[in-house]
């Protein structure tokens, strides 16, 4: 008889659950913001993070890990946005080995020469940037972004990051990249999510001039391979 109820819980249990995700769903907005730069269009690897402004807001649970590649000799992605009490791997899937290294203060911490993955994944616990680079190859770098809060995006080539699932309620939404010339502070605005509709916001930074390079020099070559 008790596997019997068991089972008419289950079953009561796997009626509702599709009608209160529903519910849920249909009280939640994606804010789609779209982030440019002056006269030379859409900015990729900009974070977009919204904070909510009102008490408690249910959170979403985000990814317990990530990953931050290298892929011939450079770190994959440029910009990750991650949430504070995330785990980063960082899978070395070249040939040859890697010495990853930060001295941020919101994480400090080197991964010595290394080839394949490293047993033990890191742990970012402190919001705020995290500059990655290499003590071998000195033009590989990338950026962790460690959000305190749940809901952010990274932008794509097309310099939209959608934020889904916004819960109704203001929010203090701000964007970061690793070349804008103002502060945090000058692309911070309020954003009000109201039901279910997305909301659409624009965002225009100032960059500083990329002086990457995006490839190994070689000795005896012009440029870079
Ligand atoms: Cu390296």
């Amino acid at each position: 008889l008790a596997c019997c109820t068991g089972i008419d819980a289950a079953v009561r249990f796997a009626l509702i659950l599709p009608l209160a995700l529903q519910l849920a769903a249909a009280q939640a907005g994606d804010l789609v913001a779209t982030v440019t730069q002056a006269g030379r269009g859409p900015v990729a690897d900009a974070v977009v993070a919204a904070v909510p402004v009102d008490a408690a807001i249910p959170a979403p649970t985000t990814p317990p890990s990530e990953s931050v590649a290298q892929i011939d000799k450079q770190f994959v992605p440029y910009v990750i946005a991650v949430r504070a009490g995330t785990e980063i791997e960082f899978p070395n899937h070249d040939n040859i080995r890697h010495h990853v290294y930060s001295f941020s203060q919101a994480k400090r911490f080197e991964l010595p020469l290394y080839a394949g993955t490293p047993a033990e994944p890191v742990l970012f616990e402190t919001p705020g940037v995290v500059t990655l680079g290499c003590n071998i190859h000195d033009w590989m770098i990338s950026y962790v972004y460690v959000t305190e809060t749940p809901w952010f995006a990274t932008s794509a080539a097309s310099g939209t990051a959608t934020i889904p699932a916004l819960p109704p309620g203001r929010y203090r939404v701000r964007v970061w990249h690793p070349r804008m010339a103002a502060g945090e502070d000058e692309a911070t605005r309020e954003v009000v999510i109201a039901g279910d509709a997305p909301v659409a916001e624009q965002w225009q930074l100032r960059l500083t001039p990329d002086l990457r390079p995006r490839r190994a020099p070689i000795g005896g070559q012009q440029g870079y391979r």
